[in-house]
């Protein structure tokens, strides 16, 4: 089936004992045992719930995975990605990945005597260089957060599988709709299911989708060992969100053609960072990889005579009224951020520098409103702001 109709139906049939058509939410952190150890299959929430675990296998299919694992952040399913490694281990990752995860790894892991190498894997050379013998999980996003760089993910997991290495793709930009990493030889896709899957900014919450059968059953363990499991509450509303995936996702794409080409051709822009660029640098890689460009765009305003490019883009926020000014993204509203003082202030200032995440860099997250009220208020942000 297509992704369209597993959205929609995936791991879903009418309540057996109502008939209800869409999944009850069981909030019961317990179930009666007919004797001891002798139930239906769940004991205990926390290890097992019949409304995650309805998420679970929807999130799976469309991922084109035999497992999912819901957790209740994206950092959570991160953190226990990150605990099936020992001391001693070594990760290879993206350069430019969402403040949280280089926090975790370098705050919570390294102190921990896990090491990372932050490798620009747009370069396949040096991705290949950074790899040790120590070197026990590759991790990327593409695109990245929040430069949009696009990394070859065949030609990255060709690189881990010659030494026997998972590589764990965050897919939280693309979504399956636009971009299935399990299929192009990666181990394992992570989400952040608080932004595009969930989609309408009301839910935190993460997955993990696998079909490596050792990978998901140490990740099964540690769900339940670790604990960072999202309510069935808010699985129903994931699962919800999921069912409008595909069509959110054309209309995100589309309205973010339609802002990139209009900031692209603006004369107050002096650089614009969109997968769907012509020019950019890894456009061979989107075309092979990616359905779509998604609705996510990085860019860089002029100065003004009223102070720095930073100082503008402050007031260029301020003044905007369709586009909220927030953190995380994929939601049906259009957000707007500054990452160096918002999503990535965890990321040290000169390693921001190195990777171009300007005081000033702006990024967009493109909703599914009318692009022309989205357009007004950009315009009308330009203006105030100059
Ligand atoms: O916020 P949480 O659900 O814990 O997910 C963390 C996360 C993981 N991966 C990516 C690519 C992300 O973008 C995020 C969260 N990002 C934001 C909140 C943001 O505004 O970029």
């Amino acid at each position: 089936m297509k992704i369209e109709t597993l959205a929609i139906h995936a791991g879903q049939h009418p309540d057996p004992t109502s008939g209800a058509v869409m999944t009850p939410i069981v909030l019961s952190s317990t179930f009666a045992q007919d004797g001891p150890g002798n139930h239906k299959g769940y004991d205990y929430s926390r290890s097992g719930n019949p409304t995650r675990n309805t998420l679970e296998a929807c999130a799976a299919a469309l991922e084109g995975a035999r497992h999912g694992l819901a957790f209740s952040s994206g950092c959570g399913a991160t953190t226990t990605i990150l605990h099936t490694l020992r001391p001693g281990d070594h990760v290879v990752c993206g350069d430019d990945v969402y403040g949280g995860t280089f926090r975790v790894l370098d705050k919570v892991m390294k102190p921990m005597g896990i090491t990372a190498t932050y490798v620009d894997m747009s370069d396949l050379a040096r991705t290949a260089e950074a790899m040790r013998p120590e070197t026990k999980l590759v991790w990327l996003e593409t695109p990245s957060n929040p430069m949009l760089k696009i990394f070859d993910i065949e030609g990255v997991c060709a690189i881990a599988k010659k030494r026997g290495v998972p590589v764990v793709v965050d897919n939280t930009f693309a979504t399956p709709v636009l971009q299935q990493p399990l299929a192009l030889g990666a181990t394992a896709v992570v989400h952040s299911s608080t932004k595009y899957l969930n989609g309408h900014s009301d839910v935190v919450g993460g997955l993990v989708m696998t079909s490596d059968e050792g990978f998901a059953q140490q990740l099964r363990f540690l769900q339940n060992a670790m604990g960072a499991v999202p309510s069935p509450f808010d699985c129903f509303l994931v699962l919800r969100g999921l069912k409008t995936l595909p069509v959110r996702m054309d209309r995100h794409c589309s309205n973010g053609r339609h802002l990139a080409q209009w900031l692209m051709s603006h004369p107050d822009v002096s650089r614009v960072y969109y997968p769907g660029d012509e020019q950019h640098p890894q456009r061979a890689v989107v075309e092979r990889q990616m359905k779509g460009p998604g609705g996510m765009i990085s860019f860089v305003l002029k100065g003004s005579a009223r102070g720095t490019v930073a100082d503008r883009s402050q007031r260029f926020l301020s003044a905007l009224t369709v586009f909220t000014c927030a953190e995380s993204l994929g939601g049906v509203e259009s957000l707007i951020e500054l990452p160096a003082v918002m999503t990535h202030a965890s990321v040290p200032a000169e390693t921001r520098a190195a990777l171009g995440i300007d005081d000033g860099l702006i990024r967009i997250s493109t909703g599914i409103e009318a692009v022309d009220d989205l357009v007004g208020d950009l315009d009308h942000a330009f203006s105030v702001s100059r």
